[in-house]
């Protein structure tokens, strides 16, 4: 396979020199970390007064650790290190809480984001011959603004789209001669399923490639949508704290997404030891964003987990890669006191052939116990006169579930169509059991 590169000095940039470009970088991201009300002081604390304080890319460890709540507590300005005339942009995420953590850009900083999701698209072989259609919300979410500023760039012509509408989104399709589309996983299952139900012929569609992202999705779920809609499937990780997507993003090797390390600094950290782990092993990802000018933020959770891969890529590229992410520290269930992901369900619902492309867990009290349900749509023919199918089914998705979460869920088949589907992530968990306060 031939890779091709948007910037191949720096996507292929020898270790040593992308770590010196790293550490000049941190220096002046601690510096402007300094001008601003609410990093100066819990610099100072750390013993840091000044960027010469670092001198290795090992004194990252010395800064403190940025959380979700230094966001809220820090906001609307205290993390601001431009003066407010020199930004352009914000984007921010809503959250629980109703405080929302809001990241702010200059020109400068848009054009570097922008810069990073070319190069991300570009590695997975598009260009400017094809069509973009961006069928992922707009707006304050970064992952509409974010794809079309990159695919732009790239020269390819973007539809903005949007969500939702899957008539107008097969008609446009058809109409612009669409080559590529952006998504969340979940709603690209939902667009083959519609697909079916409006009888859209796929061989009227010139789709070539998709890029998936925003929500964790499993190996299974990608191979899913590969073959259903006879698509190449790309993913895509970011968060609007570290500007949006564009943070990692798979090459053509399809094997790990590469972490843009001239753009970003990197740890893998035990999440209760904070401690880094060894190579390979999953832990928390933490992200220093190093370039941007407006909202700098060190060290920041990210609730993310994952690994680096420990072996070089085949296609050159000496960013390092981190695994497909397994799930978020903060969405593990514990079920009658046993870990469970909801990635491990939906590996099982994915790599069943019968069930369909939606699927919704429960999870409530029982008397002093937990119970939990797992909900999946299955196609019409199975509801048929004779329940023997139905049946054998359930139980073979009940022991296949049990066998990978060690906990016998309640499995109720549903028909297609009948659980809800979201225009943005997809809400797969409902858990109605009381909160411990
Ligand atoms: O979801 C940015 C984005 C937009 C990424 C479009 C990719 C495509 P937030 O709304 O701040 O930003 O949510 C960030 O979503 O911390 C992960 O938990 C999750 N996430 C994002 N991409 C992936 C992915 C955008 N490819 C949070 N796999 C992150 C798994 C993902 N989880």
């Amino acid at each position: 396979m031939r890779y091709q590169y948007w910037d191949e000095k720096t996507e292929t940039m020898p270790r040593g020199e992308l770590e010196a470009l790293q550490l000049d970088a941190l220096r002046a991201a601690v510096a402007r970390a300094l001008g601003t009300t609410y990093n100066a002081p819990r610099l100072a604390a750390a013993g840091i007064r000044d960027s010469s304080d670092i001198r290795s890319l090992d004194d990252l460890r010395r800064l403190p650790f940025t959380t979700k709540h230094d966001l809220r507590e820090s906001f609307p300005y205290g993390m601001l290190a431009v003066p407010k005339e020199e930004v352009v942009r914000l984007h921010a995420s809503s959250g629980t809480t109703g405080v929302p953590t809001t990241i702010y850009f200059t020109r400068k900083d848009i054009s570097r984001w922008s810069s990073n999701m070319a190069r991300s698209i570009f590695a997975s072989g598009c260009t400017s011959a094809d069509v973009f259609q961006n069928m992922i919300t707009y707006g304050i979410f970064t992952g509409g603004l974010g794809l079309h500023y990159g695919a732009e760039k790239v020269g390819m012509l973007v539809i903005p789209a949007g969500p939702g509408n899957t008539p107008r989104q097969f008609r446009m399709m058809r109409d612009y001669g669409t080559t590529v589309v952006h998504s969340t996983p979940s709603f690209l299952l939902h667009v083959q399923s519609k697909m079916i139900e409006e009888g859209i012929d796929r061989a009227d569609l010139k789709l070539r490639k998709a890029f998936a992202g925003a929500e964790p999705y499993s190996e299974d779920t990608r191979r899913r949508i590969e073959a259903l809609l006879d698509i190449d499937v790309y993913n895509s990780y970011g968060l609007s704290e570290m500007n949006g997507p564009g943070v990692a993003f798979e090459c053509q090797a399809k094997d790990g997404m590469h972490l843009w390390e001239d753009g970003y600094l990197a740890e893998i950290v035990d999440p209760d030891t904070l401690e880094p782990v060894p190579d390979g092993t999953v832990g928390e990802l933490v992200l220093t964003i190093l370039c941007r000018e407006a909202s700098v933020i060190l060290r920041y959770r990210t609730r993310d987990l994952t690994a680096f891969y420990t072996e070089p890529c085949a296609c050159g590229r000496t960013h390092r890669r981190i695994h497909r992410i397994k799930g978020r520290t903060d969405d593990m269930l514990i079920i009658n006191g046993v870990n469970v992901f909801p990635s491990q369900i939906e590996e099982v619902i994915m790599s069943t052939r019968e069930a369909g492309n939606n699927y919704l867990i429960q999870v409530e009290k029982e008397g002093a116990l937990d119970r939990l349900t797992v909900k999946t749509e299955v196609g019409p023919e199975i509801f048929m006169d004779d329940a023997r199918p139905l049946n054998a089914l359930r139980e073979r998705i009940r022991h296949a579930l049990q066998a990978s979460i060690s906990i016998n869920p309640k499995v109720e088949l549903v028909e297609s169509g009948s659980l809800p589907v979201a225009e943005g992530k997809a809400k797969r968990v409902v858990d109605t059991r009381p909160r411990d306060v």
